[in-house]
This record gives structure tokens, sequence and C-alpha cells, in this order.
């Protein structure tokens, strides 16, 4: 063979090499062609754009926004919560927040909220009509079972905030001003935990998977503070059967077809979800007729519990998501990503066999399991 020609042959297999190289790997690119015709640039600009390049391209964004309800006095929770989400998640994305709030915010929370994060941050006042007893409630009724539950110790049973709280947020702020420009939502609360980085954006995920309601944690309500609340489902499903899904989730909800709730409830503290759910009109009815009940406040439904419901009924069970990738805390309890492949590209802080996942006394996890792959 002549000389030149070898020279050729290992040439063309040193030009492959370096594309196959290319294109699989992003890090070699950078380092041969990129990385060296940049390298005379400002530092800082370099590492800056490098941080940023390729792990998740700066695509579009989902119509999406988070949403916190809280009041002045948790400031302190509402930083931490979003300073976790950020490190996490937004400074990645750019995602707005919606801050609701049933007083006026202080200028000193607006600062020192607003300073977190470049992306845009709003805050609104609720409107008392969203956010009080209603005139035609029987107080003496109300009073008289709030009462009665502060006896047995249920928690938050004295409170009629906590129940315009659960009532707002089973009916209400989806319909708020600064919420009608966005059809996805993710709840946060202050004080509460993220403990993997996001590389996948959460909502792209749920609107490419036709996704309608996404969870982490799933738990059992307090009895005492739903006694009426299946007896009143019961009676809308016997009203409305055109609303009820074809294949939805009842199987998480009724170990006997309905019979009875077993309480179990997707936790509302986080929730990824299409607010154009909540709006439509299946859930709209189902909300009205739970509301003049009166079972907010002769008793003490809560959001998670009316949100599960009906979700569980109105929604096909594939359009119900288990965020697995997204380690979470609220309170106690916290869900650890279980895959070691999850937990290490997250790079997570939370330990796996701490997850609440698999606590069979409190959880419902594994009933969620035991259903979705039934
Ligand atoms: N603005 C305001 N937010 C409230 C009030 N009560 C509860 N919240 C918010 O409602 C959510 C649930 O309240 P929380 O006390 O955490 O209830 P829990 O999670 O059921 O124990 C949190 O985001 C709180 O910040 C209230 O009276 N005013
Ligand atoms: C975002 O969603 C809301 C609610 O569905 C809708 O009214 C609005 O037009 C959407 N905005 C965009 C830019 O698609
Ligand atoms: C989502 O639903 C639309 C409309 O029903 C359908 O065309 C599409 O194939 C679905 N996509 C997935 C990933 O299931
Ligand atoms: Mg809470």
């Amino acid at each position: 063979m002549g000389r030149l020609l070898r020279y050729s042959i290992v040439l063309m297999l040193m030009i492959s090499l370096h594309y196959i190289l290319t294109w699989t790997h992003h890090r070699y690119w950078e380092a041969t062609s990129f990385g060296l015709s940049k390298f005379t640039a400002h530092f800082q600009e370099e590492y800056t754009s490098e941080d940023h390049i390729k792990e998740e391209p700066a695509n579009e964004l989902a119509n999406a926004t988070y949403v916190m309800l809280v009041r002045n006095s948790d400031l302190d929770g509402a930083i931490s919560s979003i300073r976790a989400l950020e490190d996490r998640f937004n400074s990645r994305f750019g995602y707005p927040y919606v801050f609701l709030n049933d007083e006026p915010f202080s200028e000193e929370f607006k600062r020192r909220i607003s300073v977190l994060t470049p992306s845009k941050v709003e805050f609104g006042t609720i409107p008392k009509e969203h956010w009080s007893q209603p005139d035609w409630i029987d107080e003496k009724k109300a009073s008289k079972a709030r009462q009665q539950m502060v006896a047995t110790n249920v928690k938050y049973g004295g409170s009629v905030a906590y129940r315009n709280m659960c009532r707002f947020n089973s009916g209400f702020f989806y319909r708020h001003e600064l919420l009608q420009p966005y059809k996805w939502y993710w709840r946060i609360e202050p004080n509460v935990k993220f403990f993997c980085d996001i590389h996948q954006d959460p909502f792209k995920y749920m609107e490419e998977n036709n996704k309608t309601y996404g969870f982490t944690i799933a738990v059992y309500e307090i009895p005492a503070t739903i006694p009426s609340l299946w007896p009143a489902v019961r009676e809308f499903i016997d009203d409305h059967p055109e609303y009820i899904a074809e294949d939805n989730a009842m199987g998480f909800i009724s170990q006997n077809n309905g019979l009875t709730y077993n309480r179990c409830h997707f936790w509302s503290n986080f929730e990824i979800a299409d607010m154009d759910f909540w709006r439509g009109p299946a859930y709209s009815a189902f909300f009205e007729f739970l509301d003049s009940t009166g079972g907010f406040y002769y008793e003490r439904w809560g959001d998670a519990a009316i949100h599960s419901i009906g979700a569980s009924l109105f929604l096909k069970r594939e359009q119900i998501h288990f965020f697995e990738e997204i380690g979470y805390q609220h309170d106690d309890w916290y869900h650890c990503p279980r895959p070691d492949a999850i937990w290490t590209k997250g790079r997570c802080s939370c330990s796996q066999r701490g997850s609440f996942d698999y606590n069979h006394e409190s959880s419902c996890k594994p009933h969620w399991d035991r259903f979705i792959t039934s």
C-alpha cells in the first residue's frame, strides 16, 4: 500500500472519529471547537453561558405559574421555599410566581420575595367573597361543630380561617384574576423543601403526555373532618353520571367501587395541575354542590380530599401523574426518589430509606401503585 493511501485512511478515520464524538458527546464538541474559539472571551461570560448550555435547552415555557397562598407572617418560610425551588429548578427555566393572601401583602414581604428571582412575581389580595363563611351557613351549628372538634383534638378543628382556606383552595384560587392568564400551576407552601435537581420541565411533561393532575405524596384523611363528605359525593355521582370519566381512578379512593371512601387523597400542598380542569363543567358543578351542603363549615372538609376525589372521578386514570423525580417535603413527611438512577441524576439531598412512600401506616402510595398497575 502506498504511503499516501495509508495516510489518507488514517486521516479519514480521525475525521470520522471526530464527527462521531461531536455527535455523541457535547462536552467533546465544546472542548474542541466551541470552547477553543471562545477561549479569549471574558471568563465570566464563558462561565455563565457554559453553565446554561445543552443540559436543558431553554425551550419555550409552558403556560404556567407557581402559586403560593401565604400570610405576611410566613415570610421566612416563603423565602426558604422559593430559594429551594429557584436553586433546584426555576433559575434555569424562569417560570413566574403568583402570591395570594387574604390580606394585602406588606412592602417588606414584596421586597424580600422579589429579590430572590429574576422571574415575574405578582402579589394578589383575595376578594372577601372568596374567603369568608357564607351568610347562609347556620353559625350556631358551625360553632357547635368547631367546639366539638376542639374537644376531640382535631387538628385546626376550631379554626374558621383554616376552613376559609380549604374552601378557597377547593373552589376559588383558580378564579383569582392573577391566575386567569395561566393554564398550569404548581402549588407551593411556605417551609417546604425540594431535594433534587429537576432536569425535565414538569409543566412540559404534563402538556406533552396529556396529564392533568400531578402529585408526589398521597395520605389518608382524618375521619372526623369528613363524616358526610362521601355521602354527598355519592349523591353527586347519582345525579351526574355524565361527568364520571370512563376508566377513572375510583379504584384509588374506594375499595368497593364507590360504596365507601378509603380516605386516600393526594396531598395538595404540592400540586402540578391544569386549572382548566377545575374551571371546567364537571369540577365546577361538583364544587358548587359540595359547597351548598355547608360541609366546609359544619365539618372541616379539606381541599386535598376534594381535589383528589374530583380528579379521581372526572379524569381518566392515566391523566393523573406521580412525580417520582421531585424530592419534596412538607411538615414531617417527604418523598424521596426511590430508583437510584433518578436519585443520583437529581443529586438529591434526601434519604431514600426515609421516604414516606412506603410508610404503610400513613401513606396511600402503596395503594396507588396497586391501583395503577391493576
Ligand atoms: N394568607 C393566608 N394564607 C393561609 C392562611 N391559612 C393558611 N394559609 C396558607 O394555606 C396553605 C395551607 O395552610 P397550612 O397552615 O400549611 O395547612 P396544612 O398544610 O393543612 O397544615 C399554606 O400555603 C398557608 O400559607 C391564612 O389565614 N391566610
Ligand atoms: C394560557 O391559558 C389560559 C387558560 O387556559 C388561556 O386563557 C390563555 O389564553 C393561555 N395563554 C396562552 C398564551 O396560550
Ligand atoms: C394526547 O391527546 C391528544 C388528543 O386527545 C392525542 O392526539 C395525542 O396523541 C395524545 N398524546 C399522548 C402522548 O398520549
Ligand atoms: Mg402546610
